[in-house]
């Protein structure tokens, strides 16, 4: 389901693996919400009210993931922060996710500049 931004509607929602961040790398399958608020939130289903995290977008760049050994794999990276890795269905589900999570990423860009210029 794709959203517009000026709608409550989210921007993009489905289901994706996630690597967990420990050494044993399990691959969780998450239903993931990509809100307005530039965040992207994880629920163990799409039934779940309360998510299992979130993670704000503002500074992240996601590319597909060459360094791991999976197909429609991609990465959302950040220096000093966490890289999430995630695998989608489709070569088309990957490139949909990368595309609106980037989006989100460069407005949240925007919104902490306009934020940090005017409390200044
Ligand atoms: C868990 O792995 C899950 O991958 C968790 O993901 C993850 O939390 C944990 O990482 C990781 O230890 P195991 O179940 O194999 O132990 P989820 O929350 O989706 O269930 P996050 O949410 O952070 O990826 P840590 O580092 O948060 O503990």
């Amino acid at each position: 389901h794709v959203g517009s931004r000026d709608s409550k509607v989210p921007m993009l929602t489905g289901y994706l693996l996630k690597q967990s961040s420990n050494y044993i790398k399990s691959w969780k399958k998450r239903w993931f919400v990509l809100k307005q608020d530039n965040c992207l939130y994880y629920y163990k289903t799409e039934k779940e009210k309360d998510p299992l995290g979130a993670i704000l977008l503002s500074n992240y760049t996601i590319t597909k993931a060459t360094d791991i050994h999976k197909r429609h794999a991609f990465k959302a990276l950040k220096y000093g922060s966490r890289t999430y890795y995630f695998v989608a269905q489709s070569e088309e589900e990957m490139s949909r996710w990368a595309d609106a999570l980037n989006q989100a990423a460069q407005t949240s860009n925007k919104m902490d500049t306009w934020i940090d210029v005017s409390s200044q």
